[in-house]
């Protein structure tokens, strides 16, 4: 889409200088002007909006992990600093050019982030923070030490895989390599693949890749045999299931994800099968199209009947996912269910019971899903509907969310009642997103480029 209003732009100018333009081609030029004119103000809009939340980390919680925008104050997740909040959102200043921010952030990362902290930290929200961060960081702005800094955080996090079935522990100790918590989900085990194996490649070390792959394997290896789904809890010991709830809601959701853009970053026919199969029995057993759209329920595991007819902010990812993966007629069925569940609360609630249409937890966490799957779509199709989407979405975050000195979460969108916490996700994600929508960026070549979960582009310079 992007390339073809370029191409309209070349071709504007390009007749503008031979002859006078017939009136339908004057139309058209005015509607694609307009439209340019449009986006870019958006795009504006984006970056202005980041720096008012960036500004607020900057002035209350500098060298924190994040925000609390309300009370201003910041806070860390564990007892040391990880710099969630200025890792998740480097790369997203690299794309909107903010260049003196983007060199006081890397300033703070450089010079203080201390990994060798005996600290417990969660494996999984790690990877796709910090590592995912750090190698991205490194990509975009070609300094070795973000890549020192990602290859010093793999091997801390390595020992997450050493479990007697190579399924990763939820908790890992960044000095001692002690783990602990051996029940984990799909989601948690199966959102690091990419990470690692970029690492393997960018360090030309085989071992972080051959960890995350063979956790992958077993993974997929324990599907019900009856349906080909997983289920929400597995026991990284024993390979057993102790929660046999199927969905693509959080624990689950991104690891049909990565079978995917593992698939697509290294060309790897294997994932690829792996992603298809999945897909398939999600589709045959999950997805529900009733008069009111199209959305995917609960099911059990082993069975493939329903449990709940439950849908959600997480579960909005998969539009952009299916679209990524070939599948544009279900996505774009399902972003719509997506967007009405947004449109009907002003802003999305975080569970919702879509036979009943009923908010079954209306905390909003400033998360990206919905928008991201309309920028996917709106790339992919070009349609402006897709584009519209993604401008009601972001103009309801700034009317609810904003504040004063930040961005803050919805602690009921049934009241419109804030709460005090900024994830780092809204600036490395929901912003990312919104911006990517938006505006004509020249960072990044997408047929290189593959988002990891947190929107950290992966790039492939191999
Ligand atoms: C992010 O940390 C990632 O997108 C993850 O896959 C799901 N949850 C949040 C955003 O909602």
């Amino acid at each position: 889409m992007l390339l073809r209003f370029s191409f309209l732009f070349l071709m504007v100018f390009f007749f503008g200088c031979q002859d006078a333009p017939a009136p339908e081609e004057k139309a058209e030029s005015t509607v694609v002007d307009e439209f340019a004119k449009e986006k870019q103000l958006m795009a504006e809009t984006v970056k202005a909006e980041f720096l008012h939340a960036w500004n607020g980390y900057k002035k209350y919680a500098w060298g924190m992990d994040g925000l609390k925008p309300l009370s201003k104050t910041g806070a860390n997740w564990y007892e040391h600093s990880l710099l969630m909040t200025p890792i998740d959102a480097y790369d997203t200043m690299l794309l909107m050019d903010l260049d003196e921010e983007a060199k006081e952030c890397k300033k703070l990362i450089i010079e203080t982030l201390d990994l060798d902290v005996d600290m417990e930290v969660q494996f999984f929200e790690i990877v796709i923070r910090l590592l995912g961060g750090l190698i991205s960081a490194h990509q975009m702005d070609g300094d070795p030490q973000f890549l020192e800094l990602a290859k010093d955080l793999g091997d801390r996090l390595l020992p997450a895989f050493d479990s007697p079935t190579g399924l990763p522990y939820r908790m890992v100790n960044l000095k001692t390599g002690a783990v602990r918590d051996h029940l984990s989900n799909p989601a948690e085990i199966g959102t690091v693949q990419l990470e690692f194996a970029v690492l393997s490649k960018l360090t030309g070390d085989d071992k972080y890749r051959a960890k995350a792959d063979k956790a992958m394997e077993v993974l997929y290896s324990k599907r019900s045999p009856e349906t080909n789904l997983v289920g929400t809890v597995i026991d990284v010991e024993k390979g057993s299931w102790e929660n046999t709830d199927s969905h693509i809601s959080g624990m689950i959701d991104s690891y049909y994800e990565y079978l995917l853009k593992m698939a697509i970053l290294f060309e790897d026919e294997s994932y690829r099968e792996k992603y298809d199969i999945s897909i398939a029995a999600v589709n045959k057993y999950l997805l529900d199209k009733t008069d009111d759209g199209w959305w995917y329920s609960h099911v059990d595991m082993n069975t493939g009947e329903r449990i709940r007819t439950q849908f959600g902010a997480l579960d909005a990812f998969m539009p952009a996912m299916l679209a990524l993966g070939g599948d544009l007629e279900t996505a774009k069925q399902v972003q719509e269910s997506c967007f009405k569940m947004w449109k009907d609360h002003k802003i999305e609630p975080e569970q919702y019971d879509y036979s009943k249409n009923e908010v079954l937890s209306g905390v909003y966490f400033l998360r990206p899903e919905n928008l991201e799957s309309a920028a996917y779509l709106f790339h992919y199709t070009g349609d402006r509907k897709y584009y519209e989407m993604g401008e009601t979405m972001f103009n309801s975050i700034v009317k609810y969310c904003k504040t004063d000195e930040g961005y803050a979460e919805i602690k009921d969108i049934r009241t419109m009642e804030k709460q005090d916490d900024m994830q780092s996700f809204f600036l490395a994600e929901t912003m990312k997103y919104a911006y990517l929508l938006f505006s004509d960026q020249k960072q990044l070549d997408f047929k290189n480029t593959i988002f990891n979960t947190e929107a950290h582009p992966m790039q492939k310079t191999w």
